[in-house]
């Protein structure tokens, strides 16, 4: 039997692929693996059958024999340590890969949620004026830093790794705050990964699920 995920019976994000099942479809694409995609609804997602899944009632999860995982970044890990092409067998390529693939979830990825949480679900709040330069500052600040270890380079330690795929993911999810665009190179990163065949597949898989249940139009 096929690993089964969970992802958004109804996305948020419309299906952009800006939900995190995105990066575990990709990486799944990646590897060549087939897969079984079981939707959830927000109320399930809070249920205790599924909580018994994941702690925190979200999506993704992973299930596949033996192996129950929630996050993201383990799931994708798990995924790169587990099958060929993700992660550098040498070493000391791998434990950098590892790094990145922190550097994606922890150095990144938290100011962008920061970002938007503050735009749409903190908008009423007295300080959130204020907040929102502080923010976008923060982010700017994290990209340069990151284009310039980029360089010239397609990817960011030699190879396509795990790394980038979190990274990629990360950064699309600047896409509607119009921030990735002073940031040229990362601009192209971007675009590098979500040319890849795997993204592409992962991209349109997810993106089904919208069209099946959004409301044609007449
Ligand atoms: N750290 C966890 C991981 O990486 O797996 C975070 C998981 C998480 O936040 N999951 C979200 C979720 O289940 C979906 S991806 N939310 C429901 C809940 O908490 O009740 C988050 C997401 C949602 C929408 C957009 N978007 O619209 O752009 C982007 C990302």
């Amino acid at each position: 039997m096929p690993p089964v995920i969970t992802a958004f019976e109804r996305s948020p994000d419309r299906g952009q692929g800006l939900a995190r099942d995105m990066r575990v479809r990709w990486a799944l694409e990646e590897m060549g693996l087939p897969y079984e995609v079981r939707l959830i609804s927000f109320h399930e997602m809070k249920e205790p059958a599924h909580r018994a899944l994941h702690p925190f009632g979200q999506i993704p999860t992973f299930q596949d024999g033996a192996v129950a995982l929630f996050e993201s970044g383990a799931i994708v890990l798990h995924l790169g340590q587990t099958h060929p092409g993700l992660l550098p067998k040498e070493p000391a390529a791998r434990a950098r890969a590892l790094a990145w693939i922190f550097a994606a979830l922890t150095t990144i990825e938290p100011p962008i949620v920061d970002l938007q949480n503050a735009r749409l679900l903190e908008r009423d709040k007295p300080w959130n004026e204020a907040r929102l330069p502080l923010l976008e500052h923060r982010i700017h600040a994290r990209l340069s830093e990151l284009a310039d270890h980029l360089g010239e380079e397609d990817w960011l330690d030699g190879a396509f790794s795990a790394g980038d795929l979190l990274m990629v993911h990360v950064l699309l999810r600047l896409g509607p705050s119009g921030l990735l665009k002073t940031h040229l190179s990362l601009l192209d990163y971007t675009a590098r990964g979500q040319a890849r065949p795997a993204y592409r597949r992962a991209f349109a898989a997810q993106r089904a699920v919208w069209e099946a249940t959004a409301p044609q139009d007449p």
